[in-house]
């Protein structure tokens, strides 16, 4: 038994310049350190992040959050064993008392819930990987080379063009070749549009002002062909559906869709350019249009719910009794904790499917969800380009937890 003997909060900034929360988690011997990250293009269904909504920070602080860490939390947790996350997160839920944390903010929740696993790490003399589950593989990057939607200043409809470095046979060669075809990207956006297409996105993808959703995956294809990967890397989307679902259509490239005529789009640019998985096809309550899309091509492609599932045990569960997905998208601030995010990634792992363990496009650089995605055995990872730091920081550590378990 290792008790913790405090924890203290602190606000700090994240990726965007917005404000975020930091906890040190205090034993006798060390301190655990977290922070949490926040996304843009967010789900109804997520867990309630808490903000203070006055003049600081345009209504972005989260003194309150940090208030409640201090005191409720603090009182809460001090004296309990480190190394049992599972009972330490049980004791936030019953702290918070809500269904989706909207009493002390799941910003708050998770801050303290991932300092404690890092903290119960240190006092097993563990990694944190291994602190928090016994899979020992390491996941696939998919790295998201051109930014739209809600992430960039351009007018694609569709969010993030990810990269997959599938036919590889370590981590650090699918690292090698996301570098270079970035980089060949670059050159290609360059050439073609000048230098103002090279400007880079929240999440570090290059924002070029193109407006048709297929041009991204021409030139992502050339990319990878003048690298030399054709064949060994695949393409994915977010298409943060949400977004551009407006007065039940879908809008995009300046047409309004219906579920059917978007269904049929999805389908011809399979067949076109070698997607491999889609995430957020339809909007966040459309489990039977995402089902459609299932049966038309999920022989080929993965179907990926965010928004959809929102980390959410209960939705999960309609999406597998619905069959609208192949793949969790695996977002720990969407649900709130540690031992609740693990829950989620197991149950989908149960129903068949696979796990993609994912960033938020606000970050900080603290790389848990390296992690936690080696820890749930995520057969995928995202977190952004293999640009800025606080991807880096995701993508590096990976590599270190490679160099470990080789
Ligand atoms: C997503 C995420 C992360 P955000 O939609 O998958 O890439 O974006 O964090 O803005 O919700
Ligand atoms: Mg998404």
């Amino acid at each position: 038994m290792v008790k913790i003997k405090k924890i203290f909060a602190r606000e700090i900034l994240d990726s965007r310049g917005v404000p975020t929360i930091e906890v040190d988690v205090w034993i006798s011997r060390g301190i655990g350190r977290a922070s949490v990250p926040s996304g843009k293009s967010k789900g109804k269904y997520e867990a309630l992040e808490l903000r203070d909504n006055d003049k600081r920070f345009h209504g972005k602080g989260v003194k309150k959050a940090i208030q409640n860490i201090n005191s409720t939390i603090a009182q809460g947790l001090v004296d309990m064993d480190c190394t049992k996350q599972a009972k330490i997160d049980n004791r936030l839920i019953k702290l918070d008392k809500t269904p989706n944390k909207s009493n002390l903010g799941a910003n708050a929740i998770l801050a303290a819930s991932m300092a404690c696993a890092r903290i119960g790490a240190l006092a097993s003399g563990k990694e944190l990987y291994s602190h928090l589950g016994k899979w020992k593989k390491l996941p696939i990057p998919c790295f998201n080379i051109i930014n739209g939607g809600q992430h960039a200043g351009n007018k694609l409809a569709f969010q993030e063009y990810m990269i997959i470095p599938v036919r590889f046979h370590s981590f650090k060669e699918r690292l090698r070749a996301g570098s270079e075809i970035y980089h060949e990207l670059k050159d290609i956006l360059e050439k073609r549009y000048g230098k103002k297409a090279i400007n880079i996105g929240d999440e570090g993808g290059f924002a070029p002002q193109l407006s048709k959703v297929e041009m991204p995956l021409k030139l992502i294809t050339q990319a990878i062909g003048q690298a030399g990967y054709e064949r060994k890397v695949n393409i994915g989307l977010d298409c943060a559906a949400n977004e551009f679902f407006k007065n039940k259509k879908y809008v995009v490239d300046g047409r309004s869709l219906t579920t059917k005529q978007l269904v049929d789009f999805y389908a011809e640019l399979v067949e076109k350019y070698p997607i491999i998985s889609i995430e957020d096809p339809f909007a966040e309550d459309e489990f039977k249009a995402f089902a459609d899309l299932k049966c038309k091509i999920g022989k080929k492609v993965m179907i990926v719910g965010d928004d959809l599932l929102a980390t959410n045990p209960e939705r999960i569960k309609k999406a597998i009794r619905s069959r609208s997905c192949s793949c969790l998208l695996l977002k720990p601030n969407q649900i709130g904790t540690v031992t609740e995010a693990i829950k989620a990634a197991n149950l989908a792992k149960k129903a068949g499917w696979n796990v993609m363990a994912s960033h938020r496009s606000g970050e900080t650089n603290d790389p848990f969800i390296a992690d936690l995605a080696v820890a749930i055995g995520a057969r995928y990872i995202k977190a952004g380009a293999p640009c800025r730091g606080e991807r880096l920081a995701k993508y590096n550590r990976l590599l270190r937890i490679e160099e470990q378990l080789s």
